[in-house]
C-alpha cells in the first residue's frame, strides 16, 4: 500500500551512487560537476509509503501499481530536491543585538565587544531571563522563516544559558520546536563562552560542564551531540578535549566551532575525536583539513557569520576539495554573528563569498548537511528508504536556488510524506510570469 506518488518531476537526488561512506563534496578533488553531485533523474517519479520513499527512479520505470495510485500528484515538470537541512543554528535565544551591529559598523571588533561583556554574554543575560515558552515563541518565528524556504530538518544548539538550569531550559525549548513538518536535532553547547562568575576560574566552568551539565543532558536525552567553541575568547584545545571526552563517555556525538577567528588547531582536534562536523574553519590549517577528510568530519561553512563580521580570510575551499572533505552550508542563525533566517541566501553567499559551485552549495544543505548531523541514513538524499522529505521548486535550473537573491521559489514542501505547504496555483510568482 502506498500513500502518494509524484510523477513528471525533475529529480535532484544527491544520490551519487558512490555509497553513503564516500564524501559528497567534489569527489576526487574536482570542482563539483553539477551532474555528478546532483544525481539528476529527468523525468522521474517518487512513490511514498508510510512517510518514507518507497520507490524512486525514471518515470518510465515506475511500477504499474504505482501508476494507478489514487494519490497521484503531477509535479508539472518541476525540480524536486531533498528537503533542505540547516545543520548549524542557535535558533533558541533571548533578545537581539542590534546595538552591537551599530558598534561593529563603527569599528569595534567582535572580539572587543565580547571582551567588554557584550557579545555572547549579552544574549546569555537575555536568555536566562526568558522563560521556556518565550524562548519557544521566539525560535518558532525564526524557524517558520526557514521552513518557508523548504527546510525540513534543523539543528538547534544551546549555549546561551551557561548554567545547568538555563542550558536545560534551552534544550527543552529546542525540543518543543519539533513537530509535523520539521525534524529537530539538538546540540548541547555549554562550552560556548565562560560565564562572568567563572572569568577567573575557567577550568572550574569546564568541570561544571563535564561533571554536571553533560550527565544531566545525557540523562534527560536532551541532545544528540555536544558542541564547543574553541577560540581565544572561549575555550582552549585542552578544555575542548575534556568536554569531548565527557561527551564520548555519555555516548554523545561531538561537533566543534573550529578556527573561526584564529587557528586553534580546531580542525585536527575535531578529527581526532571523530567529530560529525567542524564548523566555520576560516583559519583552519591544511593538515587539519586532511585529518578531517580521513575522519569523515564534515566542514560546515557559515558564510553569514563571515559576512556579518566582515572577515577577509575565507575557508580553504580548494584544500577541502583536494582532500575530499565533505562541505555543508548553514545559517548559524544567532543574534550576534549571523542574524540570518534564510538558508537560500546562504547558498548564494557560499558561492559568491566562498567560491562553492551552485551544485556544491546544494549538496551542502542536503546530503552533506545530513552527514554533519549523523542523519545520513535518514534524510538529505532522495533514495528509497529515506524519509520522504522533499521540496518542489518553481525553477528551471537547480543553480537558480543559489543564483537568485531574496527570492523564494518553493512550490510545495513534503515532509515525512505529508504535503506541508502548497502555494496557490498561479500565485507562485516569477515561475509563472516571465520577468
Ligand atoms: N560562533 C558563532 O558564530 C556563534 N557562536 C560561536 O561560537 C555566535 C554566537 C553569538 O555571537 O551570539
Ligand atoms: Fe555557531
Amino acid at each position: 500500500m502506498w500513500d502518494s506518488v509524484w510523477i513528471n518531476a525533475r529529480l535532484a537526488t544527491f544520490d551519487t551512487g558512490a555509497g553513503s561512506d564516500a564524501p559528497a563534496s567534489a569527489a576526487g578533488g574536482r570542482r563539483g560537476d553539477a551532474k555528478d553531485l546532483i544525481g539528476a533523474i529527468e523525468p522521474g517519479a517518487i512513490a511514498v509509503a508510510a512517510g518514507r520513499i518507497a520507490w524512486i527512479g525514471p518515470m518510465a520505470d515506475l511500477p504499474v501499481g504505482y501508476q494507478r495510485s489514487q494519490a497521484l500528484h503531477d509535479a508539472g515538470g518541476r525540480w524536486i530536491t531533498p528537503g533542505l537541512i540547516d545543520c548549524h543554528t542557535h535558533l533558541v535565544h533571548g533578545g537581539h543585538r542590534a546595538a552591537e551591529f551599530a558598534l561593529r559598523l563603527d569599528g569595534a571588533s567582535y572580539e572587543e565587544i565580547a571582551k567588554a561583556g557584550g557579545g555572547i554574554l549579552a544574549t546569555v543575560t537575555a536568555t536566562r531571563g526568558a522563560d521556556e515558552d518565550a524562548l519557544v515563541a521566539g525560535a518558532s518565528a525564526r524557524l517558520a522563516r526557514l521552513m518557508a524556504e523548504g527546510v525540513t530538518t534543523v539543528e538547534v544548539k544551546s549555549g546561551y544559558g551557561l548554567d545547568t538550569a538555563s542550558e536545560l531550559k534551552m534544550l527543552r525549548a529546542a525540543g518543543r520546536l519539533a513537530g509535523p513538518g520539521i525534524r529537530v536535532r539538538r546540540s548541547f553547547l555549554g562550552a560556548h563562552a565562560v560565564p562572568p562568575d567563572y572569568a577567573d576560574r575557567r577550568d572550574d566552568y569546564v568541570a561544571l560542564v563535564v561533571e554536571e551539565m553533560i550527565p544531566a543532558v545525557a540523562a534527560g536525552r536532551l541532545a544528540d551531540a555536544v558542541d564547543a567553541f574553541g577560540e581565544r575568547i572561549a575555550f582552549t584545545p585542552a578544555q575542548v578535549a575534556r568536554v569531548f571526552e565527557a561527551a564520548k563517555t555519555h555516548g554523545l556525538a561531538v561537533k566543534l566551532h573550529a578556527d573561526q577567528l584564529s587557528d586553534q588547531g580546531g580542525a585536527a582536534l575535531a578529527a581526532r575525536f571523530g567529530a560529525l562536523s567542524a564548523d566555520h574553519l576560516e583559519y583552519a590549517d591544511p593538515d587539519g583539513l586532511a585529518a578531517m577528510a580521513a575522519a569523515g568530519t564534515v566542514a560546515v561553512l557559515l558564510p553569514g557569520a563571515y559576512y556579518t563580521l566582515r572577515q577577509s580570510r575565507r575557508p580553504a575551499v580548494d584544500a577541502m576539495r583536494r582532500h575530499g572533505v565533505a562541505m555543508a552550508l548553514a545559517t548559524d542563525c544567532n543574534p550576534g554573528s549571523s542574524p540570518a533566517t534564510s538558508l537560500l541566501l546562504m547558498l548564494n553567499m557560499g558561492c559568491t563569498l566562498f567560491g562553492l559551485t551552485p551544485a556544491e552549495a546544494l549538496a551542502g544543505v542536503t546530503v552533506n548537511a545530513a552527514r554533519a548531523l549523523g542523519l545520513d541514513g535518514e534524510c538529505g538524499r532522495l533514495v528509497a528508504g529515506q524519509a520522504a522529505d522533499f521540496v518542489l521548486w518553481d525553477i528551471d535550473d537547480p543553480a537558480e536556488l543559489a543564483y537568485r537573491i531574496g527570492w523564494n521559489p518553493v512550490h510545495a514542501v513534503v515532509s515525512d510524506g505529508a504535503v506541508r505547504e502548497v502555494l496557490e496555483p498561479g500565485g507562485a510568482g516569477p515561475a509563472d510570469e516571465p520577468w
